[in-house]
């Protein structure tokens, strides 16, 4: 049987959320050993570790059949492999950044100025868009002091939390490119491979969804059941049981981290008691 060959960041912020969704997905194999290939215990795949530079190239020419990396990689890399699908994590953006004593009203302002960044493929594109021309200075690390250390009138850098930009005098003025992991595949994959692949997709489905799923079980008088039963659609519709308590029922349903704590507010006002929510293993629709 063929194995499917599956490229990771080997050290680095994409590292330990790959590593972890591999097992959540009910794969494991060998604790790394500093070995760039290893090959999982339960499923018909391998495990490549790189450095996430490298996995847009090795997706594309077959070396790996598929690959855990940022869309800002991938997009800058220019090569040719397939998104299955967008993970989750590894967020971050794109932006461009001026020293904080600047004023900074437009992107106009930037005509002509030097840009220091490492992703000098998506930053010319959009200068393009918007019809601006600098001078893109390309950097491989630390793009942040490029404007202390006068190398830079700006800078066009990933982002996610700003403080590396606060702690160098920088403000963000442009985002231009949002950013997460994403799945990538090889365009020939054999239709044997295609479906190990379709396996792990419908597990790494089955993974997010739990994530940002909930499961919850209320008390509820039945006179405030429809009302509760309209706030709880569920994947079909909620459950409902007889409480051995006469006119009251307990109600089993999914809910969604996004909008939680309001819906929990709802319930109660509609006279939801005893509420509990529990974590979801798995959830398969
Ligand atoms: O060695 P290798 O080449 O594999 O790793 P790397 O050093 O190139 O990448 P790594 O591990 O730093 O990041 C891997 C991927 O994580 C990136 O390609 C992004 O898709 C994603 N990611 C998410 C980030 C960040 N968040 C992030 N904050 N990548 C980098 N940063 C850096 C950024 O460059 C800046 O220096 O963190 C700093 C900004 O962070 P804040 O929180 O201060 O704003
Ligand atoms: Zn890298």
């Amino acid at each position: 049987m063929q194995k499917l060959k599956l490229a990771i960041q080997k050290k680095g912020r994409l590292s330990d959320d790959s590593i972890n969704l591999i097992n959540e997905c009910g794969i494991s194999f060998p604790k790394s050993s500093g070995k760039l290939v290893t090959a999982a215990y339960d499923f018909p795949m391998e495990i490549l570790f790189l450095r996430d530079d490298d996995i847009p190239d090795y997706v594309q020419d077959g070396v790996a059949d598929i690959g855990i990396v940022g869309e800002n990689v991938l997009v800058e890399s220019g090569k040719n492999v397939d998104v299955v699908s967008q993970i989750g994590f590894g967020k971050c953006r794109l932006s461009l950044a001026v020293p904080r004593n600047i004023t900074y009203n437009n992107l106009k302002e930037l005509e002509g100025k030097a840009i220091a960044t490492s992703y000098p493929k998506i930053l010319q594109s959009y200068l393009e868009q918007h019809q601006v021309q600098a001078d893109i200075h390309v950097i491989s690390g630390s793009v942040e002091i490029a404007p202390s250390i006068g190398l830079a009138d700006a800078i066009c850098d990933i982002v996610s939390t700003g403080s590396t930009l606060l702690s160098n005098g920088l403000k963000e003025v442009e985002t231009i490119f949002q950013s997460q992991a994403v799945l990538i595949k090889n365009q020939q994959l054999s239709a044997e491979k295609n479906e190990i692949l379709n396996q792990l997709v419908f597990r790494m489905e089955a993974v997010r969804r739990a994530q940002k799923n909930k499961y919850i079980l209320l008390n509820a008088p039945n006179a405030s059941l429809e009302k509760i039963i309209s706030l709880l659609p569920g994947i079909n519709s909620p459950t409902v049981q007889a409480l051995a308590k006469e006119g009251w029922s307990s109600v089993h349903s999914v809910i969604t981290e996004k909008d939680f704590w309001e819906k929990i507010q709802q319930l109660k006002d509609a006279g939801a008691e005893g509420i509990l929510v529990m974590p979801i293993e798995k959830l398969i629709y």
